[in-house]
């Protein structure tokens, strides 16, 4: 491989311990605590050809790294990075799919689950010594028994969520913008009316402009008293204050988050309600599937640098090539 030790990388704030060994060992690192120009001296601002971001990356500080040829973010999911304007410019923009995409379907069931069946209440309720001091944990009101859902964004984890959801002998129906080849899915063109089929909503769509707040207040009713949501993507594509209504007043049985809109800050309303079930964005979070995500990061640097192309370039930037880099 290619002597890649003259090439500055930068890694903003706290990163994954594994991409900073492993970067450390082939580049030049640069850390700062953020994403900030400002933060960088000029001579580094010069130098710096790649990123391995886990904050936001946006398009001023894009623009004040001339020499910027790419940026490997940490995460299938890469709404904090400018990916458009990248396009734009010239800078090619990474992510993690597949490799986490096992590990997350697993948690969307694990939420799903404890939101039906009140797991995580059950569990404290052995440790508080209630099973011996006031006898049986209460029935759940809800079942999975029955149910019919629908996903919101029938990608890589949309699929393997309802395969899963398959064996467990659910109906499953989904809401994509387009159809996906090869499944037996029912489709519905609307989120709208996905949301009027089914009784349980899972949500795994990506965090866009076009996704803002789609999950609001007419999904929830059309979901139903027996409803039950579960956000998966991003916290985004939910409206929170429709949420916490829907929650509050009867209009959804209840709901399990991953994911929230300004994390790691969760409303002290959602966390006050009984029938929201609350994980702290925990989809990929083991320590297998993290540093599975960490060194696809690298790999996506060191397959830039060594040998013209990344591995996993996002759709925005699948266009660009070294060397054309827009000043
Ligand atoms: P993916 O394969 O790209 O799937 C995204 C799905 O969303 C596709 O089916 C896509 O279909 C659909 N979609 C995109 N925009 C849409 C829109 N405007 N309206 C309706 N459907 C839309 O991505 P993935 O690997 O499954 O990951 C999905 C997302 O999960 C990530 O972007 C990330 O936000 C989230 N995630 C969360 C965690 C966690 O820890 N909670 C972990 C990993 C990922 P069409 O293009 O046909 O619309
Ligand atoms: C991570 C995720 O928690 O991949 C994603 O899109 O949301 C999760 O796997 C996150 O990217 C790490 O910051």
């Amino acid at each position: 491989m290619a002597d890649l030790k003259s090439v500055a990388v930068l890694i903003p704030g706290p990163a994954h311990p594994r991409t900073v060994e492993r970067l450390e060992q082939t580049f030049e690192v640069i850390r700062a605590e953020r994403a900030d120009p400002s933060l960088l001296s000029p001579e580094q601002r010069d130098r710096i050809r790649g990123v391995a971001s886990f904050t936001p990356v946006n398009a001023a500080c894009m623009d004040a790294l001339p020499q910027l040829e790419i940026v490997a973010n940490f995460g299938v999911g890469y709404d904090f990075v400018d990916a458009p304007h990248a396009g734009k410019v010239g800078v090619m923009v990474t992510n993690t799919p597949d490799v986490l995409t096992e590990e997350v379907a697993d948690t969307a069931l694990g939420l799903l689950l404890c939101t039906a069946r009140d797991f995580c209440k059950a569990e404290q309720w052995v440790r508080q010594g209630r099973w011996e001091k006031d006898g049986p944990f209460p029935l759940s009101r809800s079942t999975l028994r029955g149910r019919k859902v629908g996903i919101f964004g029938l990608g890589r984890i949309g699929q393997a969520v309802a395969r899963r959801l398959e064996a467990f002998g659910l109906e499953v129906a989904y809401h994509s913008r387009r159809k996906v080849e090869g499944v037996d899915y029912a489709y519905f063109p609307s989120l709208i009316e996905l949301a009027t089929h089914v009784d349980t909503l899972i949500s795994i769509a990506p965090g866009t402009p076009e996704t803002e707040k789609a999950v609001n207040r007419q999904v929830l009713e059309a979901l139903g008293p027996q409803g039950i949501f579960i956000s998966m993507g991003r916290g985004s594509t939910v409206d929170e204050d429709a949420l916490i209504a829907a929650l509050s007043d009867g209009t959804i049985m209840a709901a399990g988050l991953d994911v929230f809109r300004d994390e790691p800050r969760v409303p002290q309303a959602l966390i006050d309600l009984p029938n929201a079930t609350l994980f702290p964005h925990v989809g990929s979070s083991s320590q297998h599937t993290r540093g599975a995500m960490a060194d696809l990061q690298v790999d996506n640097l060191i397959s830039w640098f060594s040998a013209n192309k990344a591995v996993t370039p996002v759709p925005e930037t699948a266009h660009v090539v070294p060397g054309t880099r827009k000043g």
